[in-house]
C-alpha cells in the first residue's frame, strides 16, 4: 500500500525522470499508482462522448477514466536514489505531449498490450527518434498467447532492447521492470564510456 506521506530521505543525492509510454489502456497510470510511493498525481477524466468511435475501448471494459496530462509519482531506489514517475497520456489525440515529456529523461518504460501491439509502435518510434533509452514491458492482462519472442519479432524490436513480463497493478512486477531500466541505462553509459576510453587510448 503506498503511504500517504513519504518525505524525501535526506540521504538522496540523485533524482531520476522516468516516463512510462504506451498505447491507450495499456496499464500507464495503473503502473505509476502501483508503485509510487507518494499519492500520485493524476490528471484522469471520465471518459466522454468526445471519445465515442475515436478512442477504441475494445478489451478495456470497465474502462471509465483517461489521463489527459500526465500522471507523476515517485519511487525511492535505494538511500541515494529517487526515480520521477511520469505517466504519458495514451490517447492518440494527447500523443503531441509526449516529446515534451521525454525531455530530460533517464529512460522510458514501453508498456504493451499485446491484444493491441500496434498502439506501441508510435511510442518506440519516438523514444528512438529522441535517443531516449527504453525498455519494453508486457502487461499481462490475462495468461500470455504469445511468447516474449514472438513479442520481439511483432514489433521489430533491437536484440538489445530488454523485453519482460509484467503486472502493472503489482508493485514488485512493476518495480522490477524499472530496475530493468535503470540496469539498462547503466549498461549503455559504461558501453559508451568504454568505447570513448577505447578510442583515447
Ligand atoms: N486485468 C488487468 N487489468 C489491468 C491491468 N493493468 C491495468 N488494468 C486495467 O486496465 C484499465 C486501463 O488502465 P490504465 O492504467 O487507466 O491505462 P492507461 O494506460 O493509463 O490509459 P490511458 O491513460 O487512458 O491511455 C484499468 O481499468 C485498469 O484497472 C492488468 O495488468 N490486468
Ligand atoms: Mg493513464
Amino acid at each position: 500500500m503506498p503511504q500517504m506521506l513519504a518525505p524525501l530521505r535526506d540521504t538522496v543525492r540523485e533524482g531520476l525522470k522516468i516516463v512510462v509510454v504506451g498505447g491507450f489502456g495499456v496499464g500507464k497510470t495503473t503502473m505509476v499508482r502501483a508503485v509510487s510511493e507518494i499519492r500520485p498525481l493524476s490528471t484522469e477524466e471520465v471518459m466522454t462522448e468526445a471519445g465515442v468511435g475515436i478512442d477504441d475501448t475494445a478489451g478495456l471494459r470497465g474502462k471509465t477514466t483517461t489521463t489527459v496530462a500526465f500522471d507523476f509519482g515517485r519511487i525511492s531506489l535505494d538511500d541515494h536514489l529517487v526515480l520521477y514517475l511520469f505517466g504519458a497520456p495514451g490517447q492518440e489525440r494527447f500523443w503531441f505531449l509526449w516529446d515534451r515529456l521525454f525531455a530530460g529523461t533517464l529512460g522510458a518504460v514501453v508498456l504493451v498490450d499485446t491484444r493491441r501491439v500496434q498502439d506501441s509502435w508510435y511510442a518506440i518510434d519516438r523514444l528512438e527518434h529522441q535517443k531516449v533509452p527504453f525498455v519494453v514491458a508486457r502487461n499481462n492482462f490475462g495468461p500470455p498467447v504469445h511468447s516474449l519472442d514472438d513479442v520481439r519479432d511483432a514489433l521489430s524490436l533491437d536484440p538489445g532492447v530488454p523485453l519482460l513480463d509484467c503486472d502493472a497493478r503489482a508493485r514488485d512486477s512493476s518495480k522490477a521492470v524499472l530496475i530493468e531500466l535503470v540496469d539498462h541505462v547503466l549498461a549503455l553509459s559504461t558501453a559508451a564510456h568504454g568505447a570513448a576510453a577505447g578510442r583515447r587510448g
